[in-house]
């Protein structure tokens, strides 16, 4: 039995939506529906609608390829999520996915989208790289290929930046309200960043547009939390097995969520508040500290991970000498951030262990490792960077970028936008590979790159590994 509308009550003991999905019209239009999103954002709204109604449905767009639309359209956007925990598993099916658009087939249904003026709300995942900004993250980079495309082709868009600016100037000419705009990317200060590089892009051709915005649209920075490992089909068809019917693109997940958004809305908004998330006027320690605990020891354990032969996070932590790394990682950046009350930083660590240690998620550690050339300089940098301004030396921040530098040239699949620059650092002496690295711009700032102490712990951890 395949999942679909005609096949929904035929689901035993599963969650399935409350609310009449045929007569709940959409409000939010979410670009880069992948399966973080549908963990994610597209779960949080889905509990509102179930407990409050209100025309909330999600329009999904994939920027790139047709693959989700294809295997969600034919269920009619349904798709379960699964949480685990040990042995502890849940199933829901969420029906917030009202359609799915394919940008590069039809450029223009996603710009009249984003321009309906029933549409309130845009968030993204389009992850760190799909911002357009240059490494330090507050300049439009317009010589990216997308980018300069878009910068010169404004009627048949390719980036977020691009569909953005060209349903906003619809938006102004229609009268029909600014928006929400919400990046939910794994980037600190991720608002501010989504506002300066739509800014700066519309600038390029219409300044008053750019104001327009501005006034109109507001940007909230989030802090988004959940792990959420990707599909593959030894999953889909282990699911078919233990649920009894087929789902193309069900999605695995722990139990815990988190959400902290800022709150700075356009226009209406779901209650998201009422089904978990949390608002606050600051969402800055809660991303760095997010960044740096969780994200910053995920690197560390799937650099390591894939060094020694462990498939999964779990797996790794097993093996005592990671673990202590990671404790000992912890303990270094902990001291760079500060947890408003009555938030406890040690229990929050002490969580995120647990959360490593759940065997039921099999997150991979190639899946972690993918992109280092984006998430170091979220995680590990300004980590490095605070501790230098005081003249300490990070050793553990150090053991990352060694462990990440050995990952780099131990002839495993590297897939990061900078493969090309990392696959050189193979055939050279190690001190070699490692200045080479450290004076990619775009990754390291000069400070890092020409502190000695940095270069010779680096070194050393690495002879260690
Ligand atoms: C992970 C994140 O792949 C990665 O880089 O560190 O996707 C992590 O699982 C999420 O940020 C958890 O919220």
């Amino acid at each position: 039995m395949k999942l679909n509308n005609d096949t929904l009550s035929q689901l035993k003991g599963i969650r399935l939506p409350d609310y009449d999905r045929a007569t709940t019209r959409a409000g939010i239009v979410h670009i880069g529906v992948g399966a973080f999103h549908r963990a994610h954002q597209a779960w949080y709204t889905e509990a509102v609608m179930n407990r409050f109604g209100g025309d909330w449905r999600i329009i999904g767009v994939s920027l790139k390829r047709p693959v989700m639309r294809d295997q969600l359209l034919p269920q009619d956007g349904l798709y379960s999520l699964v949480t685990r925990r040990d042995e502890q598993v849940e199933c829901q099916i969420v029906g917030a996915l009202a359609n799915i658009l394919v940008a590069p087939e039809d450029p223009s249904a996603v710009v009249t989208t984003l321009a309906d003026p029933n549409i309130y709300i845009v968030t993204l995942t389009v992850t760190e790289k799909g911002y357009g900004l240059d490494a330090a993250g507050g300049t439009l980079d317009s010589e990216q290929s997308d980018i300069a495309y878009d910068l010169a082709n404004p009627k048949t868009p390719r980036s977020a930046l691009g569909f953005l600016a060209s349903a906003l100037a619809m938006r102004r000419q229609t009268n029909s309200g600014g928006l929400t705009l919400m990046s939910c990317d794994n980037l600190s200060h991720n608002g501010d960043k989504l506002r300066a590089a739509l800014l700066q892009f519309i600038e390029h051709s219409d300044a008053s547009l750019a104001e327009w915005v501005a006034t109109h649209c507001t940007f909230p920075n989030t802090m988004v939390d959940r792990i959420v490992p990707a599909i593959t089909d030894q999953h889909r068809e282990e699911f078919a097995r233990e649920f009894n019917f087929e789902d193309s693109a069900p999605v695995f997940t722990e139990p815990f969520s988190q959400w902290v958004i800022e709150h700075k809305f356009a226009g209406p908004v779901p209650a998201w508040v009422k089904v978990g998330a949390q608002l606050v006027d600051d969402v800055a320690p809660f991303e760095a500290a997010k960044l740096r605990t969780l994200n910053a020891s995920h690197s560390l354990i799937a650099y390591l991970g894939c060094l020694f032969d462990c498939e999964t996070v779990a797996d790794a932590m097993q093996n005592s000498t990671i673990r202590q790394m990671v404790t000992a990682l912890m303990a270094e950046t902990e001291k760079t951030f500060t947890l408003p009350e009555p938030f406890s930083v040690s229990d929050y660590q002490a969580d995120l262990l647990s959360r490593f240690d759940n065997r039921a998620l099999k997150h991979r550690c190639n899946q972690i490792a993918m992109d280092g050339s984006q998430k170091i300089p979220q995680r590990i940098v300004p980590v490095i960077e605070w501790h230098l301004q005081r003249e300490e030396l990070p050793r553990q921040s150090c053991r990352v970028i060694a462990a990440w530098l050995a990952f780099l040239r131990s002839g495993q699949t590297i897939n990061d936008p900078l493969v090309n620059e990392f696959l050189t650092l193979q055939a050279m002496p190690a001190d070699q590979a490692l200045d080479t690295l450290l004076n990619l711009r775009a990754i390291f700032p000069q400070v890092i790159a020409s502190h000695k102490g940095v270069r010779e712990c680096i070194l050393h951890s690495l002879n260690s590994l």
